[in-house]
């Protein structure tokens, strides 16, 4: 995408701002945000339906960064899609630019704004991201930054996926609760967006203020309330890795940089390090966003579009030897029991159908990129969490081979030979995953297993009976080497 944009004038800025601006004082208020129901049973909650809304995002934004790292930690994208805005807004606020004829594929809208306009016809403010939007009626529904990822935790419980993180654990409520206020603190804006010298002056000694605390807080414990990620977590990240990519260099919080407080900054690598949170942080993006977007180039006087060439962001992926103070260094989360046996040969073969090969048939059709990155990445998560399971046992439900196994061999194959060439699914060979490939070696020496499917033929099939707009030359791929 051109990072060339018209310039916009301060004017104009101050003026989408007008709902938050105190003239007064120059200072930046909070605004009451008008889509703020819960999802719940009651006649008066937004029901809790799968397949029914669509949490729009954009990437250079950190209240939609948590949205969307959470409902990828918890598996919600089977239920809930994911819709992409562009990093630059114009006057109208936020665009599906990214998308095919810059119209986001399933609300069918150009603007964001649309769908808040049928949430409110009388909606004069600004269309702000996260926005959980109700894919039958087009309208939005929710956008409470805040409260979102505590939603999707607390009210969508009931579809998460199978040994989803807890992330909000009772025992730790009033204390995530309680820290809430704090990491609100860690707002750059204050100064980034200061209209005068006293706020901005006020707005620094703040939030470093915070950073002292909270440095000194990770000094002890490995993440926010101990030794596993919480909501806190997810909420301080977002912050963090903008103050390291951004806040300092733009927005003026340059006492230090991130780099500069030895926990803080080994804390966020630690996360971004994670599942789940590097793969919707996308760096370069957060940088464009803060830097290009008309709206702060007029702010920060960025009148030549230029943007910082730095951070080097390679050393995000350094050993942070955090583990050391967590009681339980190899693992980052804790996870609610599930109480699932995986016992039960027609159980198992309705979870590998349910969580495994439809999410592939999905991929397999998918016609947008967010569609396929979703049932990409639930296909992912199954395989991870068979893979766990198969530590434990030698075959699907236990030491007998079943016809649950022969239905995963074979579509363990088909991933390898087929999907991952033809759907895209590329983020593994299923032999990466270490008890996978322990299993389907096991698997090969079952000549009953083995015999019930010739991948060579399959794969010829597959590729031959591709539409030949998809494979114009009639070409079959000659790999992978067995
Ligand atoms: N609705 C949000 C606000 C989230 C927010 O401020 N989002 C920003 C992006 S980080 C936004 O969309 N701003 C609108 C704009 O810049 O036009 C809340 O509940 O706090």
């Amino acid at each position: 995408m051109s990072n060339i944009v018209p310039f916009q004038s301060i004017a104009l800025f101050e003026n989408t701002f007008r709902h938050q601006i105190n003239k007064d004082s120059g200072k930046i208020e909070d605004r009451k945000f008008v889509f703020d129901k819960h999802f719940g049973d009651g006649p008066e909650d937004l029901p809790v339906d799968p397949d029914r809304y669509r949490l729009i995002w954009m990437p250079g934004c950190p209240h939609s960064n948590k949205a969307v790292i959470t409902l990828r930690l918890l598996g919600l994208d089977k239920v809930i899609s994911i819709g992409e805005c562009g990093i630059l807004r114009d006057p109208r606020g936020w665009v599906f630019s990214e998308d095919l004829g810059e119209v986001d594929p399933v609300l069918k809208i150009h603007y964001l704004d649309d769908a808040y306009i049928k949430g409110d016809p009388e909606f004069t403010g600004r269309s702000t991201v996260p926005a959980i939007a109700d894919i039958k009626s087009g309208a939005v529904v929710q956008n409470e930054a805040w409260e979102i990822p505590k939603y999707l935790i607390t009210d969508w419980e009931r579809f998460h996926k199978e040994n989803a993180p807890d992330l909000y654990p009772n025992a730790l409520q009033e204390e995530i609760d309680g820290l809430t206020p704090v990491i609100k603190l860690v707002n750059a804006y204050a100064c980034g967006f200061a209209r005068n010298q006293e706020s901005f002056d006020e707005g620094y000694k703040s939030y470093f203020k915070v950073l002292d605390q909270l440095e000194e807080r990770l000094s002890r414990k490995r993440f926010l309330h101990g030794d596993f990620i919480t909501l806190s977590d997810i909420h301080l990240f977002v912050a963090l890795i903008r103050f390291h990519i951004n806040y300092h260099l733009v927005f003026g919080v340059n006492k230090k940089r991130l780099e500069d407080y030895p926990n803080l900054w080994g804390y966020t690598r630690d996360l971004y390090q994670t599942e789940g949170f590097y793969e919707y942080t996308k760096l370069e993006k957060i940088k464009e966003h803060y830097q290009l977007s008309p709206h702060m180039r007029a702010k920060l006087g960025n009148v030549y579009g230029l943007l910082g060439v730095g951070p080097d962001n390679s050393k995000l992926l350094a050993p942070t030897g955090r583990e050391k103070l967590s009681g339980n260094p190899k693992q980052k989360f804790v996870y609610k029991n599930s109480g699932n046996k995986h016992d039960d040969v027609n159980e198992e073969i309705r979870y590998l159908k349910e969580e495994l090969i439809n999410p592939i048939e999905k991929a397999g059709k998918a016609t947008f990129q967010t569609d396929l990155e979703r049932w990409a990445h639930i296909e992912e998560d199954t395989l991870k969490e068979i893979d766990k399971r198969l530590s434990g046992r030698r075959f699907l439900t236990g030491n007998e081979v079943t016809e649950a196994d022969r239905l995963l061999y074979q579509t363990l194959l088909k991933h390898d030979y087929i999907y991952y060439y033809l759907y895209k699914l590329n983020f593994a060979k299923t032999y990466d995953y270490e008890n996978i490939r322990r299993y389907e070696k096991d698997l090969d020496g079952i000549e009953a297993i083995v015999s019930s499917i010739d991948i060579e033929k399959e794969k010829e099939e597959a590729f031959n009976n591709l539409p030949d707009e998809r494979n114009p030359y009639h070409l079959v791929f000659r790999g992978p080497e067995k």
